[in-house]
């Protein structure tokens, strides 16, 4: 059984690797404040965690992944600046302080956001990143894909649009791989393309699991958006009702979502026993399906 002690040590090796990142000269001490702010100490590292534990699936180099997860990190603290910006979700609270723009103001924000973004691919072409350069280019293509038109920008850019409309299970489904399932799944693959014990059957499989733990994330997400307080969730709880956003709540009910989340839940528990080494994943699902923030 994995125990909490490898989740703890797990968390403070990204936040090291993390703090490690940012120790270079920024032209703007500013922007670097504004980048580590959104950064740095906060956040459920959920991406990072699942890179780490699909690498142990194909042995996987530990400080390999490690430098992976936490691109992807830097990533999704990125998205996350841009989001809150006040002509995207506008929104005051994030990981349980005031977002970026509030402190240092939308522009700086934006360029924060920008600037984590562009180091991201730094960090995953840099020679720190021990592979080779065949493997090195497969990662960096799967993770631009995964934020760019058919990944996370495409699903933002639908859900922006869909304000107030009606949309369909499957519509919504579809968003959401996009808007927060892609980049999800891209910290699973990645990890377990950083390693050399890999087959492609298990790839294959990996990616149908992926996109499940992301639907599984973001039902679990729209339910404790309306049963948690903003105090646990540490952003703005309810928001997606009061800006009239389509949600598996709003579409399904409270009572069938859970429902589905269980069934996905369990259906994703069942996939990852028939894989050796998987008790990590495992572990992480339910971090995923029993999580109150
Ligand atoms: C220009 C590439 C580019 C992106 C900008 C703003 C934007 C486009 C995309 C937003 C994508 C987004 C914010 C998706 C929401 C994802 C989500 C559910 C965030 C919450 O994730 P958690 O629960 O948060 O993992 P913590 O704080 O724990 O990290």
């Amino acid at each position: 059984m994995v125990s909490n002690n490898w989740h703890e040590r797990a968390l403070k090796d990204i936040e090291n690797t993390l703090i490690n990142v940012f120790s270079q000269d920024c032209a703007s001490e500013n922007l670097l404040k504004s980048m580590k702010y959104s950064t740095l100490d906060a956040g459920k590292r959920i991406r990072p965690l699942f890179c780490l534990a699909s690498g142990v699936l194909s042995d996987a180099d530990y400080k390999n992944i490690l430098l992976i997860g936490s691109a992807l990190e830097i990533i999704h603290c990125f998205s996350l600046i841009h989001d809150d910006l006040p002509i995207m979700d506008n929104d005051g609270l994030r990981r349980g302080k005031p977002t970026n723009h509030i402190v240092y103001g939308d522009a700086v924000a934006l360029l924060a956001g920008d600037a984590l973004h562009s180091l991201s691919f730094e960090i995953l072409s840099s020679e720190k990143l021990k592979l080779s350069d065949n493997k090195k280019l497969n990662i960096i293509c799967r993770v631009a894909k995964a934020i760019g038109i058919n990944g996370m920008v495409g699903g933002q850019t639908i859900d922006w649009l869909s304000s107030g409309k009606h949309l369909t299970v499957d519509e919504l489904k579809e968003m959401h791989g996009l808007k927060t399932g892609a980049l999800l799944k891209a910290s699973i693959i990645t990890g377990y393309l950083a390693g050399d014990n890999y087959s492609q059957n298990v790839l294959m499989q990996m990616e149908i699991i992926a996109d499940k733990i992301g639907l599984l994330f973001q039902i679990v997400d729209d339910i404790i958006d309306v049963t948690e307080t903003t105090e646990t969730l540490g952003k703005t709880a309810n928001k997606d009702h009061e800006q009239d956003k389509a949600t598996y709540v709003t579409i399904l009910g409270l009572d069938d979502s859970k429902q589905l989340a269980a069934t996905l839940h369990k259906e994703i528990i069942n996939l990852l026993k028939q894989h050796d080494n998987s008790e990590i994943l495992q572990y992480l699902t339910d971090l995923v399906y029993y999580r109150n923030n």
